[in-house]
């Protein structure tokens, strides 16, 4: 009998601890995790991931904005200041998560300026804009050699020469705004309103040169050779290359921008403890390592470093090297009358009119 009740108690030990049925709801970017990551997770712990994806900021903003009921949403940094001045995120209990140790520590100092104390987000991904570049089709369409700056897409003749073999932009303002700021020698964090509007103007200008503007529907043309030229995300550059298309990640020598992806717990999170086993799950250094692998994002993980294969852990665009970090910007945050015109400006230039 007593050795009958052990055996009992050992295997309701070795079983998930939380019943079955139990899930919580999960947004993130898409293209943005491993998939056998989430079902391992819901493998160990008996805990269903109902897993919601968005493709812009905006979309995120919406659905925080909506009271709909989340219980963990990655959100990039430049949204956290809002995020948390409108009392949108939980502060986090770090007793909860034993694998925060393993975070980036450089990056926390990075996220501190726009999460004081690192107190509501956890660095989940982070990486660099650049131009994904599809070499033998732009060079052909262009005439020769390209070069390595960001005119290829701002300047309209430039853009006119490659718009024949497929352009596309991000439905980044943020991102796309700062970079072209950056382009032309400004800096976007002090411009004013009206020169934000007549810097949109120029976007306006070159949006005939350009198929689209879309932050997902790229890849896949990126992996069929559907486009030569893509203003982009890191990880969805590398991922056309290992897809065997012949597309560089290029970061011009003007520079760009960093951006920094964040766990983050919504305040009407119904599921709030269950969240912390999620958002620790996903910082164990091989979960993390696994995630990079998969997507072909730097991990906000510094211990995850040590997981990944050689030919990732050198990879420059993962890990940048000195001369490339001092050429990347954190993304900044603007504040709110600026960044109305800069919605407004991004409308034009999305709607191409
Ligand atoms: C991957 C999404 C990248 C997120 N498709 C950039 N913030």
């Amino acid at each position: 009998m007593i050795r009958c009740l052990a055996f009992l108690l050992l295997t309701l030990a070795q079983l998930p601890a939380f019943a079955a049925g139990e899930s919580i709801r999960v947004y993130n970017w898409n293209d943005y995790i491993a998939p056998e990551v989430l079902e391992n997770f819901q493998k160990q712990t008996g805990i269903k991931v109902d897993y919601h994806t968005f493709s812009t900021a905006e979309e995120l903003e919406a659905v925080m904005a909506s009271g709909e009921p989340v219980d963990v949403a990655v959100a990039p940094h430049n949204s956290l200041p809002q995020l948390i001045a409108s009392g949108k995120l939980q502060p986090l209990d770090f007793n909860q998560l034993a694998n925060r140790k393993h975070l980036d520590k450089d990056l926390l100092k990075k996220l501190a300026a726009v999460d004081p104390d690192n107190r509501h987000a956890i660095p989940y991904l982070w990486g660099a804009v650049g131009l994904a570049i599809n070499a033998p089709k732009a060079e052909a369409a262009y005439g020769g050699a390209l070069p390595h700056s960001w005119s290829l897409l701002f300047d309209p003749a430039q853009s006119a020469r490659l718009a024949s073999c497929g352009i596309s932009s991000l439905d980044a303002p943020a991102e796309v705004l700062s970079v072209l700021f950056n382009y032309q020698g400004r800096s976007l964090a002090s411009a004013s309103p009206a020169r934000i509007k007549r810097t949109g103007d120029l976007l306006v200008q070159v949006r005939p040169n350009l198929r689209y503007v879309d932050s997902e529907r790229y890849i896949d043309d990126l992996n069929n050779g559907k486009l030569c030229m893509a203003v982009a995300w890191v990880g969805d550059a590398l991922g056309a290359a290992r897809n065997g298309q012949p597309v560089t990640f290029m970061i011009p020598d003007e520079g760009s921008v960093l951006f920094i992806d964040n766990l983050v717990i919504p305040n009407n999170a119904p599921h709030t403890e269950l969240a912390y086993r999620f958002i620790n799950y996903l910082m164990s250094p091989e979960v993390a390592a696994q995630i990079t692998s998969e997507t072909l994002y730097p991990s906000g993980n510094a211990d995850a470093k040590q997981f990944l294969d050689p030919s990732l852990s050198n990879e420059p665009a993962l890990y940048p090297d000195a001369e490339l970090k001092r050429r990347l910007h954190v993304l900044e945050t603007l504040p709110a009358k600026q960044a109305e015109v800069r919605e407004a400006t991004w409308q034009r230039f999305r709607e191409g009119r």
